[in-house]
């Protein structure tokens, strides 16, 4: 095991994530599912304990101290989010619950509304089932063609075949800025500039993106950019949504109900604002809060140094995996274009037995499809493992899951 040569100082990151000092099975924890959900320094857990300890009342409701106060907070957590996508503005951002949401929200506000039967929508083999569902339903139920952007066979976007796929219906793109599964890193910029060359919007799901390297939306030029909370160090319940403002401004809401009306009476309604026209009922302030947060935590680290951090433990996990007799890593092998996850098969290991027996070893994988089973399908394979990691991994980590794996073997072989 070499050190880290990264600027994070992970052993002092590591002090502000309780969980992290725990033991599973006797062993000491080996988190490594960040990608599902990352854990929670004290920072995002004091933030929301001192809300509902010291001035908890609703928002956009009282005109007393402390609603006022938690309005504040809410809008100071949505001004945090928007500067760190760089969004022209606060109002850019819809809170939702998840990407899932904000996802659904599109298709249903903005596709449901602007596209019409015939019209294409082109997606791509890799996508997380988040942003593959919507479409699918919206296929079924208004006519649209799905239309989807090939793997190479080193698990990236085969983007020689788009504009072959891009036609005059065209209205829209979507893919994942990083994948899920295969890690590929995808840059948006050039496709989103041959898809509005076609006349099509684009929405990038950047559900494992936006927790892993700096987001630029404006540079990026994307119509919409949707990610959670819960992977990006702040609490469940919590995602987001941006979006064009113009975009916004035409769209209908989502939901309806109490919060998001200008004006109700019996003849009619009319809408708030954006962003609170698509945020009704009580939102999750507390949890925005939280992922105000988060979002300070990670400005503060740097998320250039977040990403040059996982280069270096993805570059060394690589290196580690290929040794392992019997090991097929899935996606690319050049950590330049792999996020922060390592998606792998021992031959002659099921990933869910191989997932069980690092559990015992306090190492903790994802196994299964990852709610990717279309890719699955494309890659000939019914599960994966996949080891993910964060800002807290340690290279000794990547060592204790290489160590459990021989174990796991060791144990199969008896
Ligand atoms: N992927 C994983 O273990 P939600 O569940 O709404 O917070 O995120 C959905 C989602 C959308 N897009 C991508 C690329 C994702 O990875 C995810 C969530 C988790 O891979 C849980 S299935």
């Amino acid at each position: 095991m070499s050190d880290l040569k990264t600027t994070l100082d992970v052993d002092r990151i590591r002090q502000d994530f309780p969980v992290l000092a725990e033991t599973v099975h006797g062993k000491p924890l080996v988190f490594l599912d960040s990608a599902a959900s990352s854990q929670k320094p004290v920072q995002v857990l004091d933030a929301m304990d001192r809300v509902y300890r010291t001035t908890y009342a609703n928002v956009h409701r009282g005109v007393y101290t402390n609603s006022e106060h938690s309005t504040e907070l809410y809008d100071a957590a949505r001004e945090k989010v928007a500067r760190f996508i760089n969004a022209p503005a606060a109002s850019n951002v819809v809170f939702v619950r998840n990407a899932t949401e904000a996802l659904n929200l599109v298709a249903y506000s903005y596709a449901r509304h602007f596209l019409q039967a015939g019209d294409e929508i082109v997606l791509t083999e890799l996508e997380h089932h988040a942003n593959f569902v919507p479409w699918m339903v919206l296929a079924r139920e208004h006519g649209v063609k799905l239309k989807y952007i090939p793997l190479t066979p080193t698990g990236t976007l085969d983007l020689d075949k788009l504009d072959d796929l891009l036609t005059p219906r065209t209205k829209l793109v979507t893919f994942a800025h990083v994948s899920n599964v295969l890690g590929t890193i995808t840059d948006p910029a050039p496709i989103v500039a041959r898809a509005h060359a076609a006349g099509a919007k684009v929405v990038v799901d950047g559900c494992q993106a936006a927790p892993h390297m700096p987001i630029d939306v404006r540079a990026l030029d994307c119509d919409f950019y949707t990610f959670s909370g819960h992977k990006m160090l702040g609490p469940t319940g919590i995602g987001v949504l941006y979006g064009k403002a113009d975009l916004l401004e035409a769209m209908p809401p989502f939901l309806t109900g109490g919060d998001m009306i200008s004006n109700v009476n019996f003849e009619g309604v009319s809408w708030a604002d954006v962003p609170v026209k698509f945020e009704a009922g009580t939102p999750a302030f507390v949890e925005a809060i939280g992922l105000g947060a988060a979002v300070d935590y990670l400005s503060a680290l740097g998320m250039d140094a977040v990403r040059a951090h996982e280069h270096e433990i993805v570059a060394y996990a690589l290196e580690r995996m290929c040794e392992v007799p019997g090991a097929t890593v899935i996606g690319p092998t050049d950590p330049d274009i792999r996020g922060g996850a390592l998606t792998f098969t021992i031959r002659g290991i099921h990933p869910h037995d191989l997932g069980s027996l690092l559990d015992r070893e306090g190492v903790a994988i994802r196994a299964g499809h990852h709610c990717a089973q279309p890719l699955h399908v494309r890659l000939g394979l019914p599960a994966t493992a996949r080891a993910s990691f964060y800002v807290y991994t340690q290279l000794r980590e990547v060592d204790a899951l290489i160590e459990a794996i021989y174990k796991a073997k060791k144990t199969l072989r008896k």
